[in-house]
């Protein structure tokens, strides 16, 4: 398929074209655990579901094209996909990590990689001289999340990427929050983009996945060799299903951060709210970043209430619209309470000295009407 095809054309053709066999024109869901050999070790580019599988191969190839990539990797969820590209490291190895990133990456970093004698230091990967100053000689990944999870900072893609190649080592990007269609880290410099396609890449909240996009040969090689030997992969209706919403993942990233701006707006302007966090404001830090960076701001919104832990409680089992629940990018809004849910494995003083306070609330702005989340978001904080 041609490279210089636009996302929305990518999103519905990238690896894939009508079953040769039937003329099927959407992808087959191929279930088989196994392949039928014609004699030993003679195959059709399958032998083993765990090992490759043409539903997968089918997802890698999309979310590969979409990032601008060669090579994908699909995990059976976001976490699995971090846990592989750490999985690279061997100890004594050090890891810099953005301070801000999803809790369970957190935890991955701090109670599963440390223990082995993986290093990592977490800094605020805002400032490039911060960045530099924690470089070590036995740093091997920058590891950034933009927009961070739950504060909505954005890291300088492009700066790090130049960054890490001044240092031979690699930048990582878990690009989950953006998604391709608002930003493509491997176009700016960074040397592998992780996600977690339960999130917006499938859309609808009905998978657990995860994959890494990467042009490096020789981290695509150990990333396979773990993907089978260590065995987290997906279902082959999993990937299908996230096929399925990658279809349409230009036209809902356009409307979530649509609407996402909007809300940004109005809750900026609401007395109960001391803060919002979003890329999109002018108030943002880092919004000149944002038009250089991102197509658009993204679908998620951060903001601080006044009134600390029991505004948070209020707010949060008084809307009907917005369901209380983790994860995000939907087509259904959620907001959370990051301190106690999403970023609960995070210790209470880093989340103190982050500002991940109890007052903190966020929200995955969905896909139905604005007015009627607003309406929903009124009188929840009234
Ligand atoms: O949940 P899983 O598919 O394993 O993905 C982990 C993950 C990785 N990276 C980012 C940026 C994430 O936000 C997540 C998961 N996040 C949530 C469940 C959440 O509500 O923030």
């Amino acid at each position: 398929m041609r490279k210089d095809l636009e996302l929305d054309t990518l999103a519905i053709h990238a690896g894939q074209s009508p079953d040769p066999q039937t003329g099927a024109v959407m992808p087959p869901i191929h279930l088989s655990s196994t392949f039928a050999q014609q004699g030993p070790g003679q195959h059709r580019g399958f032998e083993y579901s765990r090992t490759d599988n043409p539903t997968r191969r089918t997802l890698e190839q999309c979310v590969a094209a979409l990032e601008g990539g060669q090579q994908g990797i699909a995990f059976a969820s976001g976490s699995a996909a971090s846990a592989a590209l750490l999985g690279t490291l061997a100890p004594g190895d050090h890891v810099v990590v953005c301070d801000d990133v999803y809790g369970g990456t957190y935890r991955l970093m701090d109670k599963v990689f440390a223990p082995l004698g993986i290093e990592w230091s977490r800094v605020d990967m805002t400032e490039l001289r911060t960045v530099e100053a924690a470089i070590k000689p036995n740093t091997k990944l920058l590891w950034v999340e933009t927009p961070t999870n739950p504060l909505l900072k954005l890291v300088d893609i492009k700066t790090l990427g130049w960054l890490a190649g001044t240092h031979g080592i690699r930048l990582i990007v878990d690009n989950t929050f953006a998604t391709p269609v608002l930003q493509r880290p491997l176009l700016l410099g960074a040397h592998a983009v992780v996600h977690s396609s339960t999130k917006y890449l499938n859309g609808h909240s009905d998978v657990v996945g995860g994959i890494v996009i990467t042009d490096d040969e020789e981290l695509a090689r150990r990333l396979r060799f773990l993907q089978n030997a260590v065995g987290a992969v997906p279902s082959p209706f999993d990937c299908y299903l996230v096929l399925r919403g990658l279809k349409t993942l230009p036209v809902r990233m356009r409307r979530h951060c649509e609407t996402a701006h909007a809300l940004a707006i109005f809750l900026d302007s609401h007395p109960r709210v001391a803060r919002v966090h979003y890329p999109g404001l002018p108030t943002h830090p880092q919004h000149a970043l944002t038009g250089r960076q991102m197509t658009l701001p993204g679908g998620m919104i951060t903001c601080e209430l006044r009134g600390g832990l029991p505004a948070a409680r209020a707010v949060l089992s008084s809307t009907e619209l917005f369901v209380c629940a983790e994860s995000l990018g939907g087509v259904e809004s959620l907001i959370e309470h990051p301190a106690t849910m999403t970023h609960a494995s995070v210790p209470a003083d880093a989340r103190a000295a982050l500002g991940i306070s109890d007052g903190l609330i966020r929200l995955s702005v969905g896909l139905e009407a604005e007015v009627d989340l607003r309406h929903d978001l009124e009188q929840a904080l009234g």
